[in-house]
């Protein structure tokens, strides 16, 4: 591929390589240009302006993310999100030990820290992972590069960001010592915040604080290569106002180690094992105003996992073994009465063993590549039980049966579950490719949909305000897939709109609970909400388009973005889904020097009147935010950068962002969607050496 040294062919010359390989969208970088297997990379500096790793997914083609707080981020992929999507973090699949998903997968890894986040776009291969039915994006930290010599050098890496709207500052280092046989680094991050401003007023609570400290030892020579890795991680007060509780603490530490061995036929054989274990408080009354002293409560949550894969891949061949275990507990307490708990999961264990096979090969002009998996999911949990029971009349007998129907229920479930994942793609000229895709993937019941044996919010940041009652009888989720797309390269124009179409049989979704017993305790607990929602399976159907482009328009100016549209029906009713992204289009004008580069970049999002009226969900308007970016590179080392986020202060409700459950919120009701971020001012700086 024909390459210039202008920065400007080099951004075209990614995108067209991002072009070449149609299935795996590669790594976009926080500037949605640089791409990790480029040699012309550009500075891959994260934003300054936010410390959550989620906002750099929303300029992936189809990605967006789910906010509950300023940590708080969900991965949503096509209209899918939460557990349906596998986001892994250096390869590592972490459980949140909040039941809320308060600490998501991607709030393990801030924004400062991380080098590089990748999604496989359309149908994602059996091999990425385990329950993929919403895809996999993977988000890797960043690590010294290891030497040319015997010689060891010392390596690093600082960034350091502050912006304007909340007060907040991000910074992290990153030291390494490294030849070209062995690795030791050493890296940590601090992010700390006050709450954010929209044009209207703060928005309360979303002040947030997080420590990360992590090291680890990696080798390497011609045909081995092994890592271990150990990370602590402290998220410290943080609000998340889309919840009924905020953060306390979120702390824990997990670690991975890895092996690779090539052998002399040239297979390879690659190993990985993982452990975690995350504490977790949260409550109702530290950030915000409790409705009264009586409601004042805090939960203490935990979460173990393990993890473990093997895998040998040879002569376009991969087969590989999967498994993990994960063993959840939540109580809820009261402060102002000891005496009083509820149980809420109680050992609520998920554990998969998996196997796998996956071709690649090459069949005249086609390129295909062929997956099967098989998963069993186990499931169980202990016994419940809480000091309502005992409390005078209805509501005692009310807590009473629903936790003797729980105890007496059958909690041990097995699903076995099938993942099929064909992936082709053919050049219908030197500059066009067509891709195709068909799959049919499975996703078991996570242990909140099953196991939540009182009416209460713990959904996995469902965030619609209902409670919810879980339903041990749920069965899997089965999604027949579609993908068709091609992606167009010419040096100087690109693009690759895909369309897709899911069918998913047994959608899990709330509707309303008819359990007679959990509705009224649900009334007395909680006047005023609607009746709960029961966690059954549903049908639905998501399908939309969605196209990465861009046009080198002179020697030093480009044009590019992205579009997504998805739409997410129920086929069982005529309602549609829960919490779907909007039409999003992300247009960005860039004038490029040597060292240093301009943007300026349109977000425009339509109006979402498709909502779901099961989750008693609200509209949202369309709006445009525009937003400054500028990188300055003074030495090799340095880059500098500023910029301006909303730029114009447009006040607007991110139908993603959640309802304000805050009462003490000045300019926000109580009910009413939270609304996005007021113009930020940011500046950054990251160091190499
Ligand atoms: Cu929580």
């Amino acid at each position: 591929m024909k390459r210039t040294l202008t920065s400007l062919l080099c951004l075209a010359v990614v995108s067209s390589a991002q072009a070449d390989h149609p299935i795996q969208l590669p790594t976009i970088s926080v500037d949605g240009v640089a791409g990790e297997a480029t040699p012309l990379t550009l500075p891959a500096v994260p934003t300054a302006a936010t410390p959550d790793a989620g906002e750099l997914l929303k300029q992936l083609p189809g990605a967006n993310i789910n906010r509950n707080g300023p940590l708080t981020s969900i991965a949503q992929y096509r209209g899918l999100f939460g557990d349906r999507v596998n986001v892994l973090v250096d390869g590592m699949k972490i459980s949140p030990a909040c039941p809320n998903s308060m600490d998501t997968p991607l709030s393990y890894i801030p924004a400062t820290r991380l080098d590089t986040i990748s999604l496989y776009r359309g149908i994602a291969p059996v091999s990425s992972g385990m329950e993929t039915i919403g895809g996999t994006i993977l988000a890797r930290s960043k690590k010294p590069e290891f030497g040319n010599s015997q010689d060891f050098e010392f390596h690093g890496n600082a960034r350091a960001g502050y912006a304007e709207n909340g007060d907040t500052y991000n910074t992290s280092i990153l030291a390494g010592l490294t030849n070209e046989n062995h690795r030791f680094h050493l890296g940590g991050s601090i992010d700390r915040g006050d709450d954010l401003e929209f044009d209207g007023g703060e928005i309360l609570p979303t002040e947030h604080e997080r420590d990360t400290f992590g090291g680890g030892y990696a080798f390497q020579n011609g045909s081995q290569s092994a890592a271990l890795h150990a990370e602590h991680h402290d998220t410290g007060v943080t609000g998340t106002p889309a919840l009924p509780m905020d953060i306390i603490y979120a702390k824990g530490d997990h670690y991975t180690g890895n092996f690779k061995n090539t052998f002399t036929n040239g297979g390879e054989f690659s190993a990985k094992i993982s452990y975690q274990k995350a504490d977790h408080l949260m409550n109702n009354y530290s950030l915000r105003p409790p409705h009264s002293m009586m409601m004042r409560r805090f939960a203490l949550t935990d979460v173990k996992s393990n993890g473990l894969g093997i895998a040998y891949a040879v002569s376009g061949w991969t087969f590989g073994a999967d498994a993990d275990r994960a063993d959840h507990n939540a109580d809820v307490f009261n402060p102002g009465n000891p005496m009083f708990f509820v149980n809420t999961y109680n050992n609520a264990e998920r554990n998969r063993y998996s196997l796998f096979t996956e071709k690649k090969f090459t069949a005249g002009t086609w390129e295909v590549e062929a997956g099967l998996r098989y998963t069993s999911v186990k499931m169980d949990a202990d016994k419940v039980t809480t000091s309502m029971v005992m409390a005078p009349g209805m509501m005692g007998a009310n807590f009473t049966t629903l936790r003797d129907n729980f105890n007496n229920s059958d909690r041990s479930q097995d699903e076995n579950l099938v993942d099929v994942a064909l992936n082709f793609s053919r050049p219908l000229s030197s500059q066009l490719d067509l891709v195709a895709g068909f799959a049919r993937k499975e996703r078991a019941a996570s242990y909140q949909e099953r196991y939540l044996w009182v009416p209460l919010e713990a959904t996995a940041g469902l965030a619609d305000g209902n409670n919810y009652m879980g339903n041990v009888d749920l069965d899997p989720e089965t999604a027949y897939q579609i993908e068709l797309g091609f992606d167009w390269h010419r040096p100087r124009v690109g693009l690759s709109p895909h369309i897709f179409y899911h069918r998913i049989n047994d959608y899990i979704q709330g509707t309303p609970s008819t359990n007679m017993v959990a509705n009224m305790l649900s009334g007395m607990m909680a006047p005023g909400k609607p009746a709960p929602l029961q966690f059954n399976n549903v049908d639905a159907e998501l399908y939309g388009i969605d196209a990465n482009w861009f046009v080198a328009v002179t020697h030093n100016i480009q044009l590019d973005g992205t579009i997504s549209y998805v739409r997410g029906e129920r086929r069982d009713t005529s309602d549609n889904l829960y919490r779907i992204a909007p039409l999003t289009a992300r247009t960005k004008i860039s004038y490029h020097q040597t060292n240093w580069h301009a943007g300026f970049e349109a977000v425009t999002v339509a109006k979402q009147n498709q909502i779901s009226d099961e989750n008693h969900e609200k509209k949202t308007g369309g709006y445009a935010i525009f937003n400054l970016s500028a990188n300055y590179q003074p030495t090799n080392r340095i880059t500098l950068q500023a910029g301006v986020n909303n730029l114009f202060d447009r006040e607007y409700q991110d139908h993603l962002g959640g309802y304000n459950r805050v009462s003490n919120n000045p300019n926000i009701a109580k009910g009413e969607r939270l609304p996005g971020l007021g113009r930020s001012v940011y500046i950054g700086m990251n160091i190499d050496w």
